[in-house]
């Protein structure tokens, strides 16, 4: 399968940002008669060409069902399906590809885990610990452990600037902590967590750690082994690949130990009414026909994103973060929300007298697309005390005009509500 290398030269330590721009081909149009400018990344992801082009060429070449069929077709199927894990075991740093499962996305990994590590390890008074800018999808799914099995969620605080209180996440860590469940990065404010800090105090009671990786992926070099933790998820997304698809790392001896999460075809060893074996990592886990596009663009857009390097991605959004921010601070009537010291991609605000959705509406008629609301992490709302956020946020092929353009359309609301 080929891989489109983004025009780059190799000399170069800064992106060259309309090469970039030109790979992805939704970019390149007007939105109610403004060129448009796509601020959304947090939400979903705009796709370069090779990923559209690998999901085509798949159902155009060699579209079949995997690990079945005895003709050429499903071969190439299989292979190009567990070439893809292959892939992602790399990208995250992982030791084993049967530590690699693929789900639709971080919310089915979250709820993978809490269904088949939850329910058979946790007991009544054990405690599971989040923090308080979870995404609610890392909130939800141990509520419902805790209901099924008495389990206990805890709340680690965060500060005014949307960072976590530390010291007050080490004191909650204590013997009946069973796991740590925590968000790399946070989509509500763009706080990056100090993971390995947290994991090193979670493992000190023998705790265990899932980090939600959503926000994280396209941002910042994850490497699971370095890290230490026992589950890592992503969504695919969220990382210039397709939706539907995502992963779920979880350490293999944990894997082996878990029960299935889900049962049907793929997942078996062999069926009887007297006895049901399962299958191998990580078929285990991967019941029914899978997405198979899915991993087959997934792993195209990671291979996209390494071409680039994340530490170029990573140095490039960090210049268009800092050159936002000094735009959006200098709007009169606006306050950021999330201002941690350690952040990536996200541009919360609120403005005075002026409702999130009213800004995000006035925004898209200038052909500016962000995303306003609770941002599924309503918790965070309540903590700053406001019901909505509207919020820009970065990817790789955002560009200072971007955030120029924002910063005016702004201006023009406040404008139209004084
Ligand atoms: N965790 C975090 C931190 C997220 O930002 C999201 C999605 C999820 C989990 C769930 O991922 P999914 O792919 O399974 O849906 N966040 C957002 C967002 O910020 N705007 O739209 C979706």
């Amino acid at each position: 399968m080929s891989t489109t290398t983004p025009e780059i030269t190799a000399t170069d330590t800064r992106l060259d940002v309309e090469a970039i721009r030109r790979d992805f081909p939704i970019l390149h149009q007007q939105v109610h008669g403004h060129p448009l400018v796509y601020l959304d990344s947090a939400a979903t992801t705009q796709k370069p060409q090779c990923v559209i082009d690998a999901v085509v060429r798949y159902y155009r070449e060699h579209n079949s069902n995997v690990h079945r069929g005895v003709h050429w077709l499903s071969e190439q199927a299989t292979e190009d399906y567990e070439q893809a894990r292959r892939t992602v075991q790399r990208f995250l740093g992982a030791a084993d590809t049967r530590e690699i499962v693929f789900v639709r996305g971080c919310t089915e990994a979250i709820n993978l885990v809490a269904h088949s590590w939850g329910r058979s390890n946790l007991q009544a008074g054990d405690e599971i610990l989040v923090s308080h800018m979870e995404h609610h999808s890392n909130i939800v799914p141990w509520q419902l452990l805790c209901e099924q099995t008495g389990a206990v969620l805890k709340v680690a605080p965060i500060d005014d600037d949307g960072a976590l209180i530390f010291e007050q996440f080490e004191r909650l860590v204590g013997d009946r902590t069973r796991l740590v469940a925590m968000v790399h990065v946070s989509n509500a404010l763009g706080t990056i967590n100090p993971v390995e800090r947290v994991i090193e105090r979670a493992r000190a009671v023998g705790a265990k750690v899932l980090l939600d990786g959503a926000q994280a992926t396209a941002h910042l070099k994850i490497d699971v082994q370095a890290l230490g933790c026992d589950f890592y998820c992503l969504s695919g997304h969220k990382l210039y690949g397709p939706t539907g698809i995502g992963v779920l790392y979880g350490r293999r001896d944990l894997f082996e130990a878990m029960p299935p999460y889900q049962g049907g075809g793929d997942m078996i060893k062999s069926v009887s009414f007297e006895k049901t074996t399962w299958n191998d990592l990580p078929y285990k886990f991967e019941a029914g026909t899978p997405n198979i596009a899915g991993p087959i663009g997934l792993a195209e857009a990671i291979r996209y994103v390494e071409a680039i390097g994340l530490d170029r991605i990573a140095a490039h959004e960090r210049d268009l973060l800092q050159y936002g921010t000094k735009l959006l601070e200098a709007v009169d009537g606006l306050r950021l929300i999330g201002t941690a010291p350690s952040k990536a991609g996200v541009l919360g605000f609120v403005l005075d007298d002026v409702h999130a959705h009213d800004v995000g509406t006035i925004l898209d008629r200038q052909g500016v697309a962000i995303r306003t609301g609770h941002h599924c992490a309503q918790p965070v709302m309540e903590r700053f005390g406001i019901p909505a956020t509207a919020r820009a946020s970065l990817g790789v092929y955002n560009r200072r005009e971007d955030l120029d353009v924002l910063a005016e359309a702004l201006r023009e609301v406040i404008d139209v509500f004084r």
